[in-house]
């Protein structure tokens, strides 16, 4: 079986996984009184394009790597979950144009996601796992976390902010990407937030530098730089295919190995700059 090169598989994302997002016309939610609360337009009419992205992942050995002026040197910065930067500005920096959240963040109560000041900059976009189907009545009627009910609780509290949700179909046309790339079978869980928020980037950005997802010589078993948890199966995997979606990025990855070992940091380029 041929092994994809890094420019076919950035092909591949490119021609199949469409960046889509929840609007009020789609069924089932054009039904229901609330759906008025979801954006008119999809993120990718809404943002962009912007020149250079980073993509922060929450890794431990993010800790200590001084890495803050230049993530803020990018025109978006994406973070992700409960990621803080209060406190850890000089290794992620302070910029948050995008927090991508998972509905396990919308809806336990130790995150205090209507309240909590870590959610109300940037724009948020939220993602729940989906059951393996894209169809939107299956999963409306059996989301993992009570994404909808937090949605709505959100937007009537912050009805200025803006606030996106992913449609299922891209964590399982992601999924696919990194499952018809690996030479044995992975487990059916949606992709990690980090390669979710990759891919959303690399839709709406010309160069997208991400930091510490596929790690430096800073590796740890720190779970996050914000938190004194160790699991290796935070970097490795254990729910995610994190290992295989490490290994996707680390074929994609434009940029040197030295960047990576020294840095933690992956260059991949914009879908609008490549032809396929
Ligand atoms: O940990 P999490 O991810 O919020 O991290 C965001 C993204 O950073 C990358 N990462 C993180 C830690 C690490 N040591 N190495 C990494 O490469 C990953 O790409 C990760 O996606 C998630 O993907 O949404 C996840 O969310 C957490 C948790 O729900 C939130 O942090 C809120 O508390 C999940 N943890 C648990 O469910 C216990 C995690 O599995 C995935």
């Amino acid at each position: 079986r041929h092994k994809l090169s890094g420019p076919e598989l950035l092909c591949q994302l490119k021609e199949m996984v469409q960046i889509t997002t929840l609007t009020p016309e789609m069924k089932p939610f054009a039904g229901f009184s609330w759906a008025s609360l979801l954006p008119q337009r999809p993120l990718t009419s809404d943002l962009g394009p912007f020149k250079t992205c980073a993509v922060v992942s929450s890794a431990g050995s993010l800790r200590n790597s001084g890495l803050g002026k230049e993530i803020d040197s990018h025109d978006t910065v994406v973070r992700f979950n409960a990621a803080p930067t209060a406190g850890f500005e000089k290794d992620v920096g302070s910029k948050t144009t995008v927090r991508l959240i998972n509905s396990q963040v919308m809806a336990s109560e130790d995150h205090h996601f209507l309240s909590s000041s870590l959610y109300s900059t940037g724009i948020l976009v939220a993602w729940d796992p989906a059951p393996y189907s894209s169809d939107l009545n299956e999963w409306y009627n059996k989301t993992d976390y009570p994404i909808f009910k937090q949605y709505q609780r959100y937007r009537r509290l912050h009805p200025q902010q803006p606030f996106y949700i992913l449609h299922p179909s891209v964590e399982w046309q992601l999924w696919r990407r990194v499952q018809d790339n690996m030479g044995e079978p992975i487990q059916k869980n949606p992709p990690s937030s980090g390669l979710l928020g990759t891919v959303l980037m690399m839709s709406l950005c010309d160069v997208v530098h991400v930091y510490e997802f596929l790690p430096s010589r800073r590796k740890t078993e720190l779970c996050h730089y914000y938190q004194r948890f160790s699991d290796a199966a935070c970097t490795l995997g254990a729910y995610h295919p994190l290992l295989y979606e490490k290994n996707l990025v680390k074929r994609m990855n434009q940029g040197s190995d030295r960047d990576i070992y020294t840095h933690g940091r992956v260059t991949l380029p914009g879908f609008s700059t490549f032809n396929c």
